[in-house]
């Protein structure tokens, strides 16, 4: 970048900043794509006149919502609940739910505004939306959970449709979750239609929905180490969380020959020398998503050590898979995973690196860095999939899912080689995906004139 580009992006920031004053995270999405674009269209003065890059950063509308419930012990609890409406230039508003008591505006700005861009990596048709309530699903009984999401969809119905906004999930949204909000939706319009994913396959939910976030994070990682001669066969991974994608991550790699040797939640992480095999892996997912337990609990039923309050990122290893929640890897953190010789980090989670983290990272160019909105598009991508199936009103078997899956993945890729390679041959995967992502969203915004 040069000097007159990084004028024009501090003066774009500054703009940002003072319209979205108090929201961190969406000013860090924000600045993350710019740092990209701006040098990107210097020579394109299309997109400046027309105020393309300014247009994408103002959401299209934000739903926010009050959301009334009764407890178990009768007991009103108020939540907050939102949708933000990004941008629908490439197609219906498209994205996942969180219900954690960490979510506000910013929050889900920040993932709105990420999904536009992975959404259109993806190649279909889908435009960029989140939504989600400061609500804590932990240690809620079911009936609780049940009365939140009906509670949470008497009023989401209003804004959503299977071709203006199809939500699915994210952290602490599962196929439980959409089965309640489905059930309630379809309730109150009166029709079955496909206006949410990630639904359980009797009532049209897709062949690999559950899998696809986590199976792409890996099948991105083997694209990258194939561009480079290189196979995840043997090598040590690393991998956070032990949610939905977590664990689909974790057997994906097993399967393929990798050695996990950590997984975490929010209260630390374990550490396994061993290795996990499926059967520990399944014991995982029974663990968090029947028990609702935690992962400290591995170590009494498997050995290996437990970290409290820490992150994996120091144990050494050859691949990392962040796939728990935002800046959960810091500067130091990128710093440990250089020197002890990680070879590739590929994003599950939503914006997982810092700023000053990738920054350590592009500077050292011996870490191959698969971004969120690349590595963890493999579930909206059979999210997008799902559509399909319910408007071909059929369904299609695991193998042809995960041959989409695969092909589309591999597409992401390829888009990040072709607007991320520098003149040395060095591939900038952040800014090939951000360009790429860029491009269609706003030839179709061009398209459509001044709106
Ligand atoms: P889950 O709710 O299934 O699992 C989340 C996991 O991350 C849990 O292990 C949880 O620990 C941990 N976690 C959540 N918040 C924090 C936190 N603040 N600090 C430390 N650990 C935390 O969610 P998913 O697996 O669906 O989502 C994980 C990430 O992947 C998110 O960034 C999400 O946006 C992203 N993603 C998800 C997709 C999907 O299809 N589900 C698609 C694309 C991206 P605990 O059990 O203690 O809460
Ligand atoms: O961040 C994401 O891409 C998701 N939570 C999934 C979105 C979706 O619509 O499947």
């Amino acid at each position: 970048m040069n000097s007159h580009q990084a004028d024009d992006l501090a003066t774009f920031m500054a703009g940002v900043e003072r319209r979205n004053p108090g929201e961190p995270e969406f000013l860090q999405a924000v600045h993350e794509v710019a740092m990209d674009i701006i040098p990107y269209i210097a020579d394109k003065p299309i997109f400046q006149e027309l105020k393309i890059l300014e247009r994408m950063t103002e959401p299209d509308r934000i739903v926010s919502f009050r959301v009334v419930w009764e407890d178990d012990r009768g007991e009103i609890r108020v939540n907050r609940g939102f949708r933000i409406q990004q941008n629908n230039a490439i197609g219906p508003y498209k994205g996942g739910i969180r219900f954690h008591p960490s979510v506000n505006q910013s929050v889900l700005k920040f993932l709105a505004f990420e999904q536009v861009f992975k959404n259109s990596l993806t190649g279909l048709p889908m435009g960029g939306g989140k939504g989600g309530a400061d609500f804590n699903p932990k240690e809620k009984s079911e009936r609780e959970i049940m009365r939140f999401c009906q509670a949470f969809m008497t009023e989401l119905y209003k804004h959503i449709g299977p071709d203006t906004d199809v939500p699915a999930g994210d952290i602490g949204v599962g196929a439980r979750e959409v089965g309640y909000m489905f059930g309630q939706y379809k309730r109150i319009v009166g029709r079955f239609e496909g206006v949410l994913t990630g639904k359980a396959l009797e009532f049209g939910g897709s062949r690999i929905r559950s899998e696809a976030t986590g199976y792409g994070a890996v099948y991105m990682m083997e694209e990258m180490l194939a561009h480079h001669q290189e196979t995840i066969e043997g090598r040590i991974c690393v991998v956070s969380g032990s949610g939905n994608v977590a664990t689909y991550c974790a057997e994906k790699l097993i399967g393929m020959g990798g050695k996990v040797v950590t997984m975490s939640d929010s209260s630390g992480f374990i550490y396994d020398p061993e290795g996990l095999t499926h059967d520990k892996l399944q014991w995982i997912m029974e663990l968090k998503s029947k028990r609702r337990g935690r992962i400290e609990e591995y170590v009494r039923e498997f050995g290996g050590t437990y970290h409290e309050g820490e992150r994996p990122w120091g144990v050494p290893c050859d691949l990392a898979f962040p796939c728990a929640t935002q800046n959960e890897i810091t500067a130091d953190d990128a710093r440990t995973l250089i020197d002890n010789g990680c070879r590739g980090l590929s994003e599950g989670a939503n914006m997982p690196t810092t700023p000053e983290a990738i920054r350590v990272i592009q500077a050292s160019k011996t870490l191959l860095h698969a971004p969120g909105k690349a590595a963890n598009a493999g579930g909206v991508s059979v999210s997008g999939l799902e559509m399909s199936q319910n408007s071909l009103r059929l369904q299609w078997t695991r193998a042809e899912v995960d041959q989409h899956l695969r092909r589309i993945i591999r597409g992401v890729h390829d888009q990040c080689v072709e607007f991320g390679t520098a003149a040395d041959g060095h591939i900038d995967y952040f800014k090939g995906a951000n360009i790429a992502g860029f491009n269609k969203v706003a030839a179709a915004m061009i398209a459509y004139g001044v709106m």
